[in-house]
């Protein structure tokens, strides 16, 4: 392949100089991942932020001239830094930020885990997929209580169903053009779908974007209780499955904004004051560490002044400290939202 020009303000155009492709344009991992499969989606994309997808672990430390740059860039985690988890609920002081209900809407916390020992999804085959899904289905199962709950494979569903589930958030988008272009997409709906407990209070999607997308949610803003379940939830299945994991950047993920706690940590909060001028919303939140989406997720728009508000950085940061500054952000928009 010739050297590509990748077009737009990507991390992966402003790293994927003439000399990293020279070096690394002609290595393989041992499950035959390349540069060009790590880089299809933000060339297909010239709109990507990122543009890069691992397609396996040893992508980061084979590919980490790449990666490296872009992960700094994203989360301010350079070359010598390690990854610290900490998942004690009882750690986190994340006082409600909303107690008397006015502005969030809901609460959900999610992180990714793909499995040990297999690819990540753009280089799944088809088959191992379907190991992978197996696997996950069966520790899921055997989970009790609140954690207990029914797998609906993707391809059993009907459209409605779907639809449903997807407008009221519980399941992913179909068709996502980044993550097709980065092979994520194959042989959809195979060996895809989503277990849920009766109150989809807990929920986790199989074979996205990673092998697991576990989430806590729930209406509220209750934040101590949504991390609690979902350390709960991670624990019970840390002892069913294991996870690829790096000494240095912790949880590894198809994507590098994922990386280290894989946690994503959001309310979705009404603002009609500040939907007025959304820039100064998301200058206001980045000022925070925080991230805004609109009400459907990434790469959607905000509905009935509804924003969807996460933490950025995921790695160098642990689970809890995330929480917590999610909780002292969303506090401090809603007392701007106050002064409009
Ligand atoms: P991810 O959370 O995996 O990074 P998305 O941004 O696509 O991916 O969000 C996935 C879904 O979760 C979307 O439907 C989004 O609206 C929903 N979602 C995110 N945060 C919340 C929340 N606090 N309450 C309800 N739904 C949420
Ligand atoms: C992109 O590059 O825009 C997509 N591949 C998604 C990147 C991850 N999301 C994000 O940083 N918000």
């Amino acid at each position: 392949m010739t050297l590509p020009n990748p077009q737009g303000g990507s991390l992966l155009a402003r790293y994927l100089t003439p000399e990293v492709w020279e070096q690394l344009k002609d290595r393989e991992t041992r499950y035959g991942v390349r540069l060009e499969h790590v880089v299809a989606s933000g060339l297909k994309n010239p709109d990507s932020a990122v543009g890069v997808y691992a397609g396996d672990e040893e992508s980061y430390t084979l590919f980490a001239p790449l990666f490296d740059p872009i992960i700094a860039d994203y989360h301010g985690f350079g070359p010598e830094a390690r990854h610290e988890s900490d998942l004690e609920p009882a750690h986190l002081n994340a006082p409600n930020p909303d107690p008397e209900g006015r502005y969030v809407v809901s609460t959900r916390i999610r992180v990714a885990r793909n499995l040990c020992c297999f690819p990540f999804g753009s280089a799944l085959t088809r088959r191992e997929r379907r190991i992978v899904e197996a696997t996950v289905v069966r520790a899921l199962e055997d989970l009790s209580g609140e954690l207990a709950g029914s797998y609906h494979p993707l391809y059993a569903m009907d459209r409605a169903t779907r639809e449903r589930l997807i407008q009221s958030h519980f399941l992913f988008k179909e068709g996502d053009r980044f993550l097709k272009a980065a092979g994520l997409n194959r042989d959809w709906p195979d060996a895809r779908g989503i277990f849920h407990n009766p109150d989809k209070t807990f929920l986790v999607w199989v074979n996205e974007e990673d092998q697991l997308r576990i989430i806590s949610m729930e209406p509220g803003a209750n934040l101590q209780r949504v991390f609690a379940r979902l350390t709960r939830a991670l624990a019970e299945l840390e002892r069913r499955l294991t996870f690829a994991f790096s000494e240095r950047l912790g949880y590894l993920t198809s994507c590098p904004t994922n990386l280290g706690t894989a946690m994503r940590a959001s309310v979705h909060v009404r603002l009609p004051g500040l939907a007025a001028d959304e820039a100064r919303l998301k200058a206001l939140a980045a000022k925070h560490g925080l991230q805004v989406r609109g009400t459907h997720g990434e790469h959607s728009q905000s509905e009935g002044a509804v924003y969807d508000v996460s933490n950025k950085q995921r790695l160098g940061i642990t689970e809890v400290e995330a929480v917590r500054r999610l909780a002292e952000g969303v506090a401090a928009l809603i007392a701007a939202e106050q002064r409009t």
